[in-house]
């Protein structure tokens, strides 16, 4: 087995001890990409011992030597762009320019979090009695366990991977069973910067190695993006051990076009945000929640440009939308056709599997005539699906778009700049756009949702650092005698 993808742990590449192993296929083609091993409970023992070895000294290599390390890893993915590109279409089947731009987030993830060895702020704050300093640093926490989806399976990894690291954490990454060829690619890159061996340590494999990684003793911390489901068993009992968790689950997000809008502009943001990597972002729009005068005409050119897209296999420079990720999602989409049919929906355009020898591809589809409270509404569908949700006004709009289990990504296209305001006052999401698309969000700034999508914990920007590092507060009495906490101003002044 010549392309067998090995796990990484304490800077070598291996196989799992029970010599198990599973298929990688392209999405696409439904040909073999990859073999890979399948981790039990005994390699995720292995890697995490791994990783509490490297910690020690990893945590105290001084932090910019760590940030120059991402650095490196900043200028190989670079160089390696392209190619782990081509490897990410092949395993998980969105467009090409899509995972150029996955590979460019963990880019930028690099250079930032590289620059943050030479920060990691804490800060001072005057204390209370005479002739004492107060200081709260930021403290590495040991061993950490990154658990990460298929759909960003470059970005979402970095942006835990490389947060953790600047930390001064140790990591185990349970990467995505559907692809963990790119994973080792981007592992790869990681190994060639020079990160000291059992930093970073890779196991593939299925949940039940997910699951021995949330119950290992020596793990920490865990940060997980996936599903809504998943996630929250994740979380219940990383509970029970008292290990803290970063949370970024499911979405419903929801373009509001007002009757003001920039026709042109809108329709092309919502065409990206609903069919862009097949819809399958937890920030893509499946909801278009539209105000009555401009709905006719903007379903229409809705309808024309989905049917304009292009399916195919992302490698395809003409390809406008690649596959589904699998069978499963394919079977979860179709059955949303179904619960459509039950709730009176009408289909204006796909709703079917697309019509392709090969691979699980689903046409663009366009739901008219939902409802609010609508199943299709209201459950994450994860595929190129897109709810039309007709309101009068901007107050029923902000309504719908709250009313959700979820609150990741939401937007509003309006030419009023008072109802602009409005709605990013009023609209109860993690992020909010105005004249842009659910999708696109930033690596500088925090990566979120409230609500069921998350528990509170940001991605990104510098609130990462929340989820990988703990707070220490130091006092320093340099008074030479005893000195209590609390003591009357009048004593203070006494004294001195
Ligand atoms: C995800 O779908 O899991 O904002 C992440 C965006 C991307 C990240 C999405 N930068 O759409």
């Amino acid at each position: 087995m010549s392309d067998l993808v090995k796990n990484y742990i304490g800077g070598q590449w291996v196989e799992g001890q029970a010599r198990q192993t599973f298929e990688s296929i392209n999405p696409a083609t439904e040909a073999h990409l990859a073999t890979a091993v399948k981790s039990d409970a005994q390699d995720v023992a292995a890697a995490v011992a791994a990783a509490k070895q490297a910690y020690d000294k990893w945590r105290l290599l001084p932090a910019p030597k760590r940030g120059e390390i991402l650095y490196r890893v900043a200028e190989l993915l670079k160089e390696r762009k392209e190619a782990l590109a081509r490897l990410a279409t092949q395993e998980m089947g969105k467009i090409l320019t899509e995972t150029r731009g996955d590979v460019q987030e963990a880019i930028d993830m690099a250079y930032y979090m590289g620059g943050e060895g030479r920060r990691l702020l804490g800060y001072t704050a005057p204390v209370e009695m005479p002739n004492k300093f107060g200081m709260a640093i930021r403290d590495s926490v040991g061993v950490v366990g990154v658990i990460t989806p298929w759909n960003f399976p470059v970005a979402v990894p970095s942006w835990k991977i490389l947060p953790a690291l600047v930390a001064g954490n140790t990591i185990v990454w349970k990467a995505a069973e559907d692809t963990p060829a790119t994973a080792a690619a981007f592992v790869k890159v990681f190994e060639d910067a020079g990160l000291p061996a059992g930093v970073l340590n890779l196991v593939c494999g299925y949940g039940d190695a997910g699951s021995a990684l949330v119950e290992h003793p020596d793990v920490r911390i865990i940060s997980f993006t996936g599903s809504t489901a998943t996630g929250i068993s994740v979380y219940t009992r990383a509970a029970q051990l008292g290990k803290k968790v970063t949370l970024e689950m499911g979405g419903k997000n929801a373009i509001i076009v007002m009757d003001d809008a920039n026709f042109d502009l809108a329709v092309e943001a919502i065409t990206w945000s609903a069919y862009g990597t097949t819809g399958q972002r937890c920030t893509a729009t499946s909801r278009l929640i539209v105000q009555s005068g401009i709905k006719p005409r903007l379903i229409e050119a809705l309808v024309a440009k989905a049917k304009a897209i292009r399916v195919g296999d992302g490698l395809d420079e003409a390809t406008t939308m690649g596959p589904l990720v699998n069978q499963k999602a394919l079977d979860k989409v179709s059955s949303y056709m179904r619960v459509a049919a039950e709730e009176g929906v009408s289909i204006l355009t796909g709703g079917r599997r697309a019509d392709l020898p090969k691979g699980f591809f689903f046409e663009p589809t366009l739901f008219d005539g939902v409802k609010h409270g609508m199943r299709v509404e209201q459950e994450e569908i994860f595929g190129p699906v897109l709810s039309v949700v007709e309101v009068k006004d901007l107050n029923e709009a902000i309504y719908v778009n709250n009313a959700t289990r979820y609150g990741l990504s939401s937007s509003i296209f309006t030419e009023n700049v008072n109802a602009a305001f409005r709605a990013i006052r009023d609209l109860t999401t993690g992020i909010v756009y105005v004249n842009h698309g659910t999708t696109g969000a930033e690596i500088q700034f925090p990566f979120g949702g409230t609500r069921g999508t998350g528990n509170g914990m940001r991605e990104a920007g510098q609130t990462a650092l929340n989820s990988f590092t703990e707070w220490k507060s130091v006092y320093i009495d340099f008074s030479g005698r005893l000195q209590r906490a609390q003591i009357d101003t009048d004593d203070v002044l006494k004294d001195n």
